[in-house]
């Protein structure tokens, strides 16, 4: 670990005049003067714990105003204090040859930083978490052949895979051409499954993704998680984890708890770009009028039985099935008095019936709306029309990334 400093000190800047600390009149000048008092220390001696200490005073006072009020309305100059706070923990924890689990908690304090902060010093904290995790990796190498094992005793599953019936699949198709697609799938706003378009992802081959993989990648990492199996459940709720807690947690049930769970987010490609690395944007997205910034790519890593009930999103959407398979039914937005919308404005976007357990009494005229269904493979990608509604169980453990784009 005593390289560890100088690998961080290197891509600081090199003294206290260059390091840019510039906030407009919303950060109270007491706020200020303490976030140059902890430049100062960086740049002199001092001690470890004056260090740490200054570093959570603007951690805790960022903290409330984050969390004060509709995140909208948090004025990003409250975000960049914050991610300055996190830089100067990290900084503090890993000066002074830290152990092991100092530096797991400066990997804590970065994702930290990186999900609530905003970008500060050219995403500063990006690029320490790189140097962090390869030392990590380094020192939980034999760690890893332990994994290895625990992976061979993931219990078969059985899920319930329903048959397919063919009035009912949802039309498949090899590598159309852009223009078939526009025309066939695009303009009309029909679904349809892509096959073979995805075969030359990374993540299916040459590093296909796995539970090791994932661990190997961003195992330490911190990252949003939904826990319980869909989130219309009143004991649904999100939390924050490491990806191995998570795979401990949901994947391999260590605690012996049938739990349920999503790694369900968008910024979890921005936060861990060897996993973005891994994927390619479909160039069918080029046909939208959007701009390719502007195509939200989301991660789907969960248990088999996970279900995502049935709802609609304002967008396109390309969902791509890269582990695992998934059982996916799909409603016209055109027959949405039938699906029994939630009234509550949070969930109008969100089906009240359980659709593959209807209450025939309470929703009497669902059993009448037509549908397509689908069990999507890895390797395939469903084309989810705009609003149209769709409902998602995994069948096994799997791994999905879906794309939304206009
Ligand atoms: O895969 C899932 O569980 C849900 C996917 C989804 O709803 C989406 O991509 O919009």
């Amino acid at each position: 670990m005593a390289m560890l400093w100088s690998k961080i000190s290197a891509v600081l800047p090199p003294n206290e005049e260059q390091f840019p600390l510039q906030f407009s009149d919303k950060v109270e000048s007491s706020v200020v003067e303490m976030l140059k008092r902890c430049r100062q220390q960086l740049y002199s001696d001092t001690t470890r714990s004056s260090r740490l200490l200054n570093a959570q005073i603007i951690l805790d006072f960022s903290w409330e105003k984050l969390n004060t009020g509709t995140w909208r309305d948090v004025d990003k100059e409250w975000r960049r204090v914050y991610s300055y706070g996190c830089l100067f923990k990290v900084a503090a924890l890993c000066r002074e040859d830290p152990s092991a689990d100092e530096v797991l908690q400066a990997v804590k304090t970065c994702d930290m930083g990186l999900l609530m902060g905003a970008a500060i010093m050219d995403d500063i904290l990006q690029v320490i978490v790189r140097i962090l995790q390869s030392e990590v990796r380094k020192s939980t190498k034999d760690e890893e052949e332990c994994e290895h094992s625990q992976v061979k005793r993931i219990k078969i599953e059985c899920p319930r895979v329903p048959v397919i019936k063919e009035e009912l699949a949802v039309p498949r198709i090899k590598c159309p051409s852009l223009e078939s697609f526009n025309t066939d799938y695009l303009l009309p706003l029909k679904p349809v499954i892509l096959e073979g378009i995805i075969d030359h992802w990374p993540a299916l081959n040459q590093h296909p993704w796995s539970i090791e993989y994932l661990r190997s990648v961003a195992g330490c990492r911190t990252v949003p998680v939904e826990v319980g199996s869909r989130y219309t459940d009143e004991e649904w709720s999100q939390t924050l984890l490491t990806v191995n807690e998570f795979i401990d947690r949901y994947i391999l049930n260590k605690d012996g708890v049938k739990a349920s769970g999503y790694l369900a987010q968008h910024q979890l490609f921005d936060q861990i770009p060897e996993l973005k690395e891994d994927i390619r944007l479909p160039d069918y997205c080029c046909l939208g009028e959007g701009d390719e910034d502007d195509i939200t790519v989301n991660a789907w890593f969960g248990p088999g039985g996970t279900v995502s009930p049935l709802h609609q999103d304002p967008q396109l959407n390309f969902l791509a099935q890269v582990v695992g398979s998934k059982y996916i039914r799909l409603y016209s937005p055109e027959d949405t008095d039938k699906l029994y919308p939630h009234q509550s404005q949070l969930l109008h976007n969100t089906s009240q019936v359980e659709v593959e357990n209807p209450d025939s009494e309470r929703f009497p005229e669902f059993a009448k709306a037509p549908y397509l269904e689908c069990v999507l493979q890895p390797g395939e990608v469903l084309f989810i029309p705009v609003r149209h509604w769709h409902y998602v169980r995994s069948l096994e453990l799997s791994f999905s990334v879906s794309f939304w784009w206009s």
